[in-house]
């Protein structure tokens, strides 16, 4: 029998994690494309990508700032693009789509749910910081609301029906599965559905086992064979809870917007390692790294 292909989504920067938690983490353009092809060379099929303002490292939905990371990585890589939808969570939905909206890519991310988004647990451990934002950051984080409202979700389902550009659905908690349910059987949303489930974050459905089994039923139960699963886990349950999905049949999505980390104590070098580490599991548990063309073909992607 075949093995299956399992798609590795490489998630190369984000707007969580500020530039003084990880001298590793990717800020500049270059920086930023550069992870994406070491990544996609590692063997991520996909990389989802958000930029940063190079000059402090403060997350931007400028399209100026994707442009050069855009280009970079095309004139190096075949890999899927993924464009956030989400940017920052005190951003406001119009910012969040510029860059979706300039670049029209095959793939971006949706966020199906309002949620707090509970950083503080994890930014508090960070005593020093090198520029004012990210103390900001801090001290705003017990106050915000992710804010995904039904019409925000229509809004960037429109915008992508428009170009082609097709989603992994960020499902974040059980809630977001039938927010997604009722999309698709609204006809808002077609099949395949990329569904991203997220693990571990504070405001998200928490990071044990019993956890990913209730998702995985409630999404069998609302979706069917709709959908196409995947599995992020949030900081040291990233390889975990990669593990445990692929094992039960998902896609895995690792990277430095997910997780800082290899291992206790040890921050992740580079995006690839990341995508090393699990490739080895994958290939341990005897299943097959897609490529990008395999990972366009099994999410029916524009290409
Ligand atoms: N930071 C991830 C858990 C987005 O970019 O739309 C969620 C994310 C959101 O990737
Ligand atoms: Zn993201």
């Amino acid at each position: 029998m075949a093995a299956r292909k399992v798609i590795i989504t490489c998630a190369v920067t984000g707007a969580i994690h500020t530039p003084s938690m990880s001298r590793f983490l990717p800020v500049s353009p270059q920086e930023i494309a550069e992870a994406a092809i070491g990544a996609a060379e590692a063997g991520a099929a996909v990389v989802h990508l958000h930029a940063r303002d190079p000059r402090d490292g403060r997350p931007s939905q400028d399209p100026a700032h994707f442009a050069p990371v855009l280009e970079a990585i095309k004139r190096n890589s075949d890999v899927v693009i993924n464009l956030t939808t989400g940017g920052a969570p005190h951003m406001g939905v119009d910012e969040r789509l510029r860059p979706v909206a300039e670049f029209k890519p095959e793939l971006a991310s949706l966020n199906m749910g309002s949620m707090n988004f509970g950083l503080f647990p994890m930014l508090e451990r960070f005593k020093e910081f090198e520029h004012d934002w990210e103390r900001q950051a801090l001290e705003n984080s017990r106050d915000i609301v992710f804010r995904n409202t039904f019409a925000d979700i229509e809004r960037i389902l429109d915008l992508g029906s428009g170009n082609g550009t097709r989603f992994e659905y960020e499902c974040y908690d059980v809630s977001h599965l039938y927010n997604l349910a009722h999309f698709h059987d609204r006809g808002l949303t077609q099949g395949p559905l990329f569904v991203q489930s997220v693990f571990g974050l504070l405001g998200g459905i928490g990071p044990h086992p019993e956890d990913v089994l209730h998702m995985r039923r409630t999404a069998d139960r609302l979706l069917g064979d709709a959908y196409t699963w995947s599995v992020l886990g949030a900081g040291r349950h990233q390889l975990p809870l990669a593990s445990m999905g692929a094992a039960m049949g998902s896609n895995v999505r690792v990277g430095l917007e997910d997780s800082l980390w290899l291992g206790p104590g040890r921050l992740a070098e580079s995006n690839a390692h990341q995508v090393e580490r699990i490739r080895t599991i994958l290939e341990s548990l005897s299943l097959e790294v897609a490529t990008p063309d395999e990972a366009r073909r099994l999410l029916a992607l524009k290409g």
